[in-house]
């Protein structure tokens, strides 16, 4: 077929945007139709609100995405918008009624609910038969722990249905309800080896099998939109098409790679760092090093570590402009100035996951790892970015050491490519080189796969690399002669 018109709906937990991409064998553009803010929204519970909850604004996130959508088919013309595809942040879901009616307010993987569930999980089944299972990094917050802590409520006894945020906003746009498999393999209930829900995983969340949709492949035509939807967008003739929903997958998918001696730094609320594989690791060592096989598009092996990510960096900003003005741009030229060699800390440590103020989280952190405390902001910032690349550049050797792969470059995607320090640092760190970009590799990703559901791309993921490369500029980073390996 001829080139083809697409809107990418990519949530990520900090913004959400609205793409129009054209793309066929020589052509991928992307346009920004609407940009929205994100974030978790807290609320008290309880008298002494000390049971604060911690949700997601879907409603508002679907009537910005709608609203954006209006605008992809008022900017795509007479020849329309031949499809629609949706990825957001992985684990959070929403449940529903026997109606298909929204139960609740979907909670944040962030939310303390989860504090001290796994332990329980661990103790029915234990981490490494776990890790044998689903394959996935021990992380607090993957939706089998969740499950665990929403059978304490009382929704679970009414619920007929778990829907995946992106497969929530796919309901609601084309009445289908399925589950992704790129994002069904990162709730911990999907059997690591066929990417489909494992029966033992999902009686050890305490949940009806019934309550799970059926599993379908990015790439699969999931039909069009309602016929309300498309009236109220004006997208008349346009299809849902099922991307790789992890937005982490579809950024894998937007990595503009040469051939498979890569690693990647999807760096954006999240660092997520690891290198493409067509088969899991499951090694102790890989357990240990916590390390997750998350499934790719085509049915591709993500083998990668989340790093905390900018997600500090966006709370220290967040906490400074309560305190009155606080600008990135000026705050990343001075942490620029600053020598090398100051504080390093684990941005792994669990205590940087829950929201709130950050700044003295990070000195407290460099307090107790016996490093000098940053005491202006501009020292604050750099503190967190050269602990960032550290974490990245650790990530990568562990990646490489513990799947054999080697790698001659990083590849360093989403608004993280933005921030020229952390990728220089990030370089020096690997003693790689980097190669930054493109920024929006998730809504390339979305909408690459769209266009090949849909004819007006053939081929393998290499193929659709080669075409992010060639019309997309990236920036290259080297290492420091001294840093090179
Ligand atoms: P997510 O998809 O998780 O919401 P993004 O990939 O959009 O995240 O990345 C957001 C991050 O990108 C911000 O937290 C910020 O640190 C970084 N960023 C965005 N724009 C810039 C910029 N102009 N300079 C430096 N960093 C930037
Ligand atoms: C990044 C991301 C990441 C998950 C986290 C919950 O946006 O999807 O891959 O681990 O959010």
């Amino acid at each position: 077929g001829g080139p083809g018109t697409h809107a990418a709906v990519d949530l990520g937990a900090s913004s959400g945007r609205v793409m129009l991409g054209r793309a066929g064998p020589d052509l991928l553009e992307l346009e920004e139709v609407a940009r929205f803010r994100n974030g978790a929204v807290e609320v008290a519970a309880g008298p002494d609100g000390t049971a604060a909850r911690l949700h997601w604004d879907v409603l508002g996130l679907w009537r910005d995405a709608v609203a954006g959508l209006a605008d992809a088919a008022h900017r795509a013309g007479p020849d329309g918008v031949r499809s629609v595809g949706v990825d957001t942040w992985a684990v959070d879901y929403a449940l529903l009624d026997a109606d298909g009616g929204l139960l609740g307010t979907p909670r944040s993987y962030r939310d303390a609910r989860t504090d001290g569930v796994a332990r329980l999980v661990h103790e029915r089944l234990d981490a490494p038969a776990l890790y044998a299972r689903n394959g996935l990094q021990h992380l607090p917050f993957t939706t089998i722990y969740q499950l665990v802590a929403e059978g304490r409520g009382p929704l679970l006894d009414v619920a007929a249905r778990l829907l995946l945020l992106p497969d929530l906003l796919g309901y609601w746009l084309s009445g289908h309800q399925v589950a992704e498999s790129t994002n069904a393999s990162t709730t911990g209930l999907a059997d690591v080896r066929t990417g489909r829900w494992a029966p033992d995983l999902v009686a050890l969340a305490g949940v009806a099998p019934s309550l799970l949709p059926d599993v379908v492949d990015a790439g699969t035509v999931l039909g069009p939109l309602l016929p309300a939807v498309a009236d109220r967008t004006r997208l008349a003739g346009t299809e849902l098409v099922a991307v790789g929903s992890h937005d982490t997958a579809s950024a894998v998918v937007g990595v503009p790679a040469e051939d498979e001696r890569f690693a990647y730094v999807a760096c954006g609320t999240w660092g997520l760092v690891g290198v493409e594989l067509e088969e899991p690791v499951l090694t102790p060592e890989s357990l240990a090093a916590g390390f997750t096989n998350e499934r790719g598009v085509d049915g591709r092996v993500r083998y990668l570590h989340n790093v905390m990510g900018l997600w500090v960096l966006q709370c220290c900003l967040d906490e400074w402009r309560g305190e009155g003005e606080a600008d990135l741009g000026r705050l990343l030229a001075a942490a620029e100035e600053l020598p090398p060699g100051g504080p390093v800390v684990d941005v792994d440590d669990p205590a940087f996951l829950p929201p709130g103020p950050m700044v003295g989280r990070v000195r407290r952190a460099c307090e107790a790892a016996g490093q000098p405390v940053p005491v202006e902001r501009a020292a604050v910032v750099r503190c967190v970015l050269d602990s960032l690349a550290a974490a990245f550049a650790r990530a990568v050797e562990d990646a490489v050491r513990l799947s054999g792969r080697d790698v001659d470059v990083v590849h360093l995607v989403g608004g993280g490519a933005r921030n020229e320090l952390l990728c220089r640092l990030t370089a020096d760190a690997c003693g790689r080189p980097v190669l930054a970009g493109p920024v929006e590799a998730t809504a390339l990703g979305n909408v690459l796969v769209q266009a090949r559901a849909t004819g007006a791309l053939t081929g393998a993921l290499e193929d659709l690399r080669a075409l992010v490369r060639r019309t997309h500029a990236l920036r290259r980073y080297e290492p420091a002669a001294s840093r090179r390996r």
